[in-house]
């Protein structure tokens, strides 16, 4: 029998860039995967992840929570960042320092060097979820960029530019993978096909994605 060699040491990291502005740090994070998810079932032990219904009132597939000081959601009013969980009426979790951190220190590598999230959206993805292609422009300040994590199951992520009808690129999100999006990015439409049928040591079914935000939206109290 021969010896898998590979299996037992960490991958090595390294950086794609899609286009100016977006970058995939691949592998980068290692040690922390367990400890990150960890977190996510803390934070949604309190605020529980659900099925928001888009202005359209169709029933998202990606179930979603929040932390932070605000936390994105959709109802059929429209699509909002809130202080307050619809669900529970609570605040959100305050975001973890070990999420903070890492955000922090990737959107560096990208070179933002003072990326300041207030608010971390956790979606969590069944077999057969899908984001439809989508921008991003609800936060107040788009000189700071998205910073998203992946875990579990993998994805393929869609990359498109600034009009809905604009090629898109296909990249594959493994588990570690962080991208940050930022500057002539920030605003690229995106989206991720559906996922495939798998089995994650870390997760089981699913995919887990984590997106920093500076929204902008964080009320003074
Ligand atoms: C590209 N989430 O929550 S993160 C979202 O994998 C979202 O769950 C996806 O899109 C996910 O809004 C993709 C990657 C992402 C986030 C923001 C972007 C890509 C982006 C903003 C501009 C361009
Ligand atoms: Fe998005």
């Amino acid at each position: 029998m021969t010896m898998d060699l590979f299996s037992q040491l960490p991958a090595e990291p390294w950086t794609e860039e899609l286009s100016p502005g977006a970058m995939v740090l691949h592998h980068y994070v290692q040690d922390q995967v367990l400890s990150l998810l960890s977190d996510v079932a803390e934070i949604t032990h309190v605020a529980p992840f659900r099925h928001l219904v888009t202005p359209g009132g169709y029933r998202m597939s990606v179930a979603m929570s929040n932390c932070g000081s605000v936390g994105w959601v959709s109802d059929k009013q429209g699509y909002r960042y809130s202080s307050i969980d619809p669900l529970t009426q609570k605040r959100w979790p305050a975001m973890p320092d070990r999420f903070l951190t890492l955000a922090i220190l990737a959107a560096r590598e990208a070179g933002f060097t003072d990326f300041q999230p207030d608010a971390c959206l956790i979606n969590r993805y069944d077999v057969g979820a899908k984001l439809s292609l989508h921008q991003d422009k609800d936060e107040l300040d788009l000189r700071q960029p998205i910073v998203s994590v992946s875990l579990g199951l993998p994805a393929i992520f869609q990359f498109g530019g600034l009009s809905r009808e604009a090629k898109c690129q296909r990249v594959l999100l493994s588990e570690g993978d962080v991208v940050v999006w930022g500057g002539p990015s920030r605003l690229n439409y995106h989206g991720v096909l559906p996922i495939k049928a798998g089995f994650s040591p870390s997760t089981g079914a699913y995919r887990v994605n984590l997106t920093f935000r500076h929204t902008g939206h964080t009320e003074k109290r």
